[in-house]
């Protein structure tokens, strides 16, 4: 019988989703580069389903039904383009090539583009949920073209993870919409997981609170708004002992934080996008600072601190406890904004309540505050930023003064806290009534003649600073 997928690739992520195939009953034919992790994902998996084994990108063709279903999951970046070079000319017009690695959108739309002239289709297909999500159920956020989704969707629908039975997965929009939602959701997760780490050092430093202790905060906070993945597996972390020194785990991990890469595609593109997610931004930042490790050696000996010797506010865990779950709702309301803005830039249709269905299960950023979400984009008006959604203005709101006492402490003590704060100060911007880009228009006026609007009249002004200071109505050229 022929093969309803292949899949090239076999290391974690390319083994686990063949397995994930098998295991829901489709027929699989796998291929590695070097066979050997064929041979080893047989040995040790094989009798979990229908595997057919190949040695060739050839004999990968070969075994499946038509239309073509290969999906690649080998190293992001130029191994991706080698094997889409070695495929196109095995393949037929119709046949489908799927990326379900993590792969910069761009390259995606450029390769779907490449292959749409040769009557091809090619899925960026974004999978989250790391190498158990792959294997019993990750997100799915496929992008391509809508009728690539009728061959390929039931198939990623049925091994996606499920949301009180709702699969985690919807073709997302096309070209590479579907693996810059997988980049957007990094970006949200870089958020996530800063926040909880201000909130720990917090509870450490500021409050003196051991990381046992805080495990059972944390483990209390999961039942809460907060109710998430990332708070589980934190007071996982925090309640772990490590077994050489008898000392919590969290004290013997070197404070440097690593990144692969998303979270700072995220902020790239923001920024080419003019879109404001500066607590996405700070906790890639974030990461950045840590991992200077001779920068801070040198700095925690010479820079003086001055903190001040404040009292804690009276309920200091649970004023951080709201500020955590303030912050974090507007990393989620800066992620989707940014995909607004981006559906305007590449000509997708964004739906953004299904885009959060599909994070409430399977993915890092799963998390109970996601079907809110989902259910804030439903209605028939979508809010503008999902702060704005009479639900989440009201949540945000009871948070605020806790928020507020918890950044106030933080800088008085000495405490960075770079999500906390920006996510703040994104929210006074949003809401203040005047902004000082007032000011800013003026000087740019002043020093380029870049003009600027007035409150009172329709049109576009300058004022002549190095004449007679007089105002004329000018061509605008912000
Ligand atoms: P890796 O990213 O470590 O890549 C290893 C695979 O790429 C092996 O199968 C290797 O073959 C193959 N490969 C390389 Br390297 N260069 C090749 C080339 N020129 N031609 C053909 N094959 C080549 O694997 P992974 O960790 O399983 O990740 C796969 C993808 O999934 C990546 O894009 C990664 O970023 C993404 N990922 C996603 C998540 C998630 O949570 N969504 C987690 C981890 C990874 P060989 O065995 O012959 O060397």
């Amino acid at each position: 019988m022929p093969a309803q997928i292949g899949v090239t690739g076999l290391a974690v992520m390319g083994a686990n989703l063949a397995r994930n195939f098998a295991r829901n009953g489709y027929t699989v034919a796998v291929h590695n580069r070097s066979v050997g992790k064929t041979d080893a994902l047989l040995d040790t998996h094989g009798d979990e389903g229908d595997f057919v084994r190949t040695e060739s990108l050839e004999e990968l063709v070969e075994s499946l039904e038509t239309p073509r279903r290969v999906m690649i999951m080998v190293k992001a970046g130029k191994p991706v383009d080698s094997v889409i070079e070695q495929l196109v000319p095995l393949l037929e017009p119709g046949d489908i090539v799927i990326d379900g690695g993590n792969s910069h959108f761009e390259d995606t739309r450029r390769r779907e583009a490449e292959l749409a002239k040769q009557d091809l289709h090619f899925v960026g297909v974004g999978v989250s949920g790391g190498e158990e999500g792959a294997l019993l159920g990750p997100s799915i956020m496929p992008g391509g073209s809508k009728q690539s989704y009728e061959a390929l969707g039931p198939m990623l629908e049925k091994i996606s993870a499920k949301y009180k039975g709702e699969p985690c997965c919807a073709w997302i929009s096309t070209d590479g919409a579907g693996h810059f939602v997988k980049m957007v959701h990094n970006g949200i997760e870089y958020a996530d997981m800063q926040v909880i780490g201000e909130a720990y050092d917090l509870l450490r430093a500021g409050a003196g609170l051991e990381p046992a202790e805080q495990s059972k905060i944390f483990t209390e906070w999961n039942s809460t708004s907060l109710a998430s993945f990332l708070i589980e597996i934190s007071a996982e972390v925090l309640g772990h002992v490590d077994a050489a020194t008898g000392k919590p785990l969290v004290d013997v991990i070197v404070d440097s934080a690593g990144q692969k890469g998303t979270g700072r595609w995220t902020v790239v593109s923001a920024l080419q996008l003019g879109a404001p997610t500066s607590g996405i931004a700070e906790s890639v930042f974030a990461r950045g600072l840590s991992s200077q490790r001779s920068q801070r050696a040198l700095a925690q000996e010479t820079l003086v601190g001055h903190e001040a010797d404040v009292a804690l506010p009276e309920n200091f865990v649970e004023d951080v406890r709201q500020a955590l779950f303030a912050s974090k709702l507007v990393s989620y309301a800066q992620g989707l904004d940014m995909l607004d803005n981006a559906a305007a830039e590449y000509d997708w249709e964004l739906n953004l309540a299904e885009i959060a269905s599909l994070w409430r299960a399977g993915c890092i950023i799963r998390a109970d505050l996601l079907d809110d979400i989902m259910k804030a984009y439903s209605g028939e008006q979508a809010p503008e930023n999902l702060l704005l959604a009479p639900a989440f203005t009201e949540a945000i709101a009871e948070a605020v003064p806790a928020w507020r006492r918890v950044v106030a402490t933080a800088v008085q003590l000495g405490i960075p806290v770079p999500v906390f704060s920006a996510s703040l100060a994104y929210y006074d911007g949003l809401r203040r009534k005047r902004l000082p880009a007032a000011l800013i228009q003026g000087q740019r006026d002043l020093f380029g003649a870049h003009t600027y609007e007035r409150v009172d009249r329709e049109g576009t002004f300058h004022t002549q600073w190095s004449g007679d200071k007089t105002e004329i109505s000018a061509v605008s050229t912000h």
